[in-house]
């Protein structure tokens, strides 16, 4: 009969169903969903770019002990790394049912009955992958207490801003030990901070562009990598996890840079110089006003120079570009969901990298929160660690 053929058929491919899409894009956007507010209410900045390298670890060194096995087996290993990898960065949180949820969510789709053999041994090869990369990363430095003291309220130097945090967002930051083995974060240090103010007349698409870039650097990054490799990556499970074990890598590495920077020049935001009182200027200039408000609000708990958004995208385009075979050349479209001022999803294309790293360094001044040099050198320094981590990752990514 038609009818119970027909059926028959549906019925093995429902057990035979192999994940259609990228399992490793799956996971950025779950990692994603899971630290972006809703569950755990956002993250810092270095931290959170440590916790996606951390997941992404996980999943290359999966996706590699797999990379002979079928698709659904890497992608069973794939997805276990992935779940006890974001455990294991924030136990004793909400995040378990939604952890838990999206793995069940999943697992019908890969399609490799978990208990069955091959079941087994997917989930034993994924959950070592995320037993690995906790133990290299047992003790890096991100969990150490190390305090800070505001230094005496002169030009230039970094004061506590309105709305803030008391002291500064995780001074330890700086000390985390580096991904891939890159080593002595020190050495990427920007050359000081030149000392004048710019001016940060908008347009209203200066505008736009500030709430466009505002939400989690990481996300953002991630998104726009994704939308650019959209589902090309999604039978090659191994090159899907070097590709964003790489991506994160980069950005983590990129966090502990700026936030080196910050804490060694110490410098202050736009909203402490211009409310400062009187004349402090050298040109004799006036711009003193104790009412100035940015307007991306508080300004972030830490120090101007350089700006870490834009490190990020420093690095994160330099990722892409690699990918890109060296080329700037892309066609993605981003959306970014913008909570402050109601004022919703904002949709933009990009044709090249550079336009986007630019744009998203500008954010941050047309927000009223960095200064323009804050941004440029951010760029170079995300750049240049970018480029030192791919050069070291084939070596030294098993150090996580
Ligand atoms: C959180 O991040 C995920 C993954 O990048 C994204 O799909 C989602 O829209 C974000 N949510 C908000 C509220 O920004
Ligand atoms: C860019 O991508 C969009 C959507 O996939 C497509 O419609 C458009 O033709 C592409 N543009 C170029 C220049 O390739
Ligand atoms: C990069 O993108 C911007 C904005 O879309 C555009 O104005 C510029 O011409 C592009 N540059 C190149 C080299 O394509
Ligand atoms: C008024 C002012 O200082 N504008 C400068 C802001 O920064 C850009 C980029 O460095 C300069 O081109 C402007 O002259």
């Amino acid at each position: 009969m038609k009818l119970s053929a027909v059926a028959i058929v549906a019925g093995a491919a429902v057990v035979n169903a192999v994940y259609p899409g990228d399992i490793v894009q799956y996971w950025v956007d779950q990692s994603g969903n899971l630290v972006n507010g809703t569950i755990i209410g956002g993250l810092a900045s270095p931290p959170s770019a440590w916790y996606g390298a951390v997941v992404q670890g996980a999943i290359y060194e999966a996706a590699v002990t797999s990379r002979r096995e079928s698709l659904a087996f890497q992608q069973l290993a794939v997805s276990h790394a992935a779940h006890n990898a974001i455990l294991w960065a924030f136990h004793g949180t909400r995040i378990y049912n939604a952890a838990d949820a999206a793995i069940r969510a999943v697992i019908p789709a890969i399609g490799l009955d978990p208990t069955s053999t091959a079941g087994r041994d997917a989930v034993r090869r994924g959950q070592a992958a995320a037993r690995k990369v906790a133990n290299a990363r047992a003790d890096d430095g991100i969990a150490n207490f190390v305090d800070y003291t505001y230094a005496a309220a002169n030009p230039g130097i970094y004061q506590q801003t309105p709305g803030s945090n008391p002291v500064p967002d995780t001074p330890q930051a700086r000390f985390i030990a580096t991904f891939s083995g890159l080593g002595d974060i020190t050495r990427f240090r920007a050359s000081p901070p030149p000392g004048s103010l710019n001016s940060t007349a908008r347009t209203a698409f200066d505008t736009q562009t500030a709430y466009f870039w505002r939400e989690s650097s990481i996300n953002a990054w991630n998104r726009l990598a994704t939308s650019i490799i959209g589902d090309s990556l999604a039978a090659r499970v191994l090159d899907s996890a070097k590709f964003y074990a790489q991506l994160n890598y980069a950005l983590a590495n990129a966090g502990i840079a700026a936030w080196d920077n910050k804490f060694f020049y110490n410098t202050w935001r736009p909203v402490t110089a211009i409310q400062r009182p009187g004349v402090w200027l050298s040109t004799g200039r006036d711009v003193s006003d104790s009412a100035w408000t940015p307007l991306l609000r508080p300004t972030p708990s830490h120090q101007d120079y350089p700006s870490t958004h834009s490190t990020f995208g420093g690095a994160a385009a330099a990722v892409i570009r690699a990918y890109n075979r060296g080329s700037d050349v892309i066609n993605a479209t981003l959306s970014s969901t913008v909570t402050l001022d109601n004022v919703g999803v904002i949709t933009r294309t990009f044709t090249n990298l550079t336009e986007a790293s630019l744009q998203n360094a500008a954010s941050r001044v047309f927000g009223g929160i960095h200064f323009t040099f804050a941004g440029s050198a951010g760029i170079a320094l995300g750049d240049a660690v970018a480029r030192e981590t791919l050069r070291l990752f084939d070596a030294h990514w098993e150090e996580f």
